[in-house]
């Protein structure tokens, strides 16, 4: 194969108007639904199920394709129970002091704190890593680039994914998130760049109402 070689475009669907119409207007109410949610259920989740959500963010576009992230699947109890009292030790000098007052003040409609046992209890956490070098196979070492674009698509499919399933997420950053990389054994060319926690809700999950305030079509956008 030479280096700049093509192929034909295969698995495109053209669909009719109306049906183009349906499809989107389906897709989109159906995003309209997803929540972060905070309380999880402990009922497990099909390892097959975590796969899919994985190679679906695998799929996200990246930059000059080098895929720029790994998925630490963090199951066993003993690095759970690490990876909480990491987290909350973070999260504890956050709300206290570094946080700050303005960024409190936009936190507290949440009413998130720095008690996190759905780190513990959750079960489904997975660590996303994004990869400073690699390239387009594993075992490259280039340069990688856009790093947090490709990243931040990723997990939007892996997101979207969980909730096609029936599943609910969150997406949690401790700040900062040095601790993952020896905890999920990660080298130090990768930086932790989300925590996706993800399963069925709690019988009793609640979300803030701030949550449901959702900017308008016209709020978000312009013709020009
Ligand atoms: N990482 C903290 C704080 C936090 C920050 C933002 I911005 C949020 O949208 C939610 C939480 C925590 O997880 O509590």
């Amino acid at each position: 194969m030479s280096l700049e070689a093509r192929t034909p475009l295969e698995g495109y669907e053209e669909y009719d108007p109306q049906d183009m119409q349906a499809r989107i207007d389906s897709f989109t109410h159906n995003l309209k639904r997803r929540r972060t949610v905070r309380d999880f259920s402990t009922k497990a989740v099909d390892r097959k199920i975590i796969e899919r959500a994985i190679e679906a963010a695998g799929t996200a576009p990246s930059g000059a394709n080098h895929q720029p992230w790994h998925f630490v699947v963090i199951a066993d109890p003993t690095r759970r129970t690490a990876l909480r009292r990491a987290a909350e030790v973070e999260e504890q000098s956050f709300y206290e002091a570094k946080a700050g007052s303005e960024w409190l003040e936009a936190l507290a409609p949440l009413g998130t704190d720095a008690s996190k046992p759905f780190l513990e209890s959750a079960p489904v956490v997975i660590a996303v890593f994004a990869q400073k070098r690699g390239g387009v196979t594993v075992g490259q070492d280039m340069k990688n680039y856009y790093i947090n674009e490709s990243c931040g698509i990723a997990c939007g499919f892996m997101l979207a994914a969980f909730h096609e399933a029936g599943l609910v997420t969150l997406t949690h950053t401790p700040n900062p998130m040095r601790f993952l990389n020896k905890l999920c054994e990660r080298p130090d060319t990768e930086k932790a760049y989300m925590l996706i926690v993800a399963g069925h809700p709690d019988s009793d999950a609640t979300v803030p109402e701030h949550a449901l305030i959702k900017k308008s079509l016209s709020d978000i956008s312009d013709w020009i």
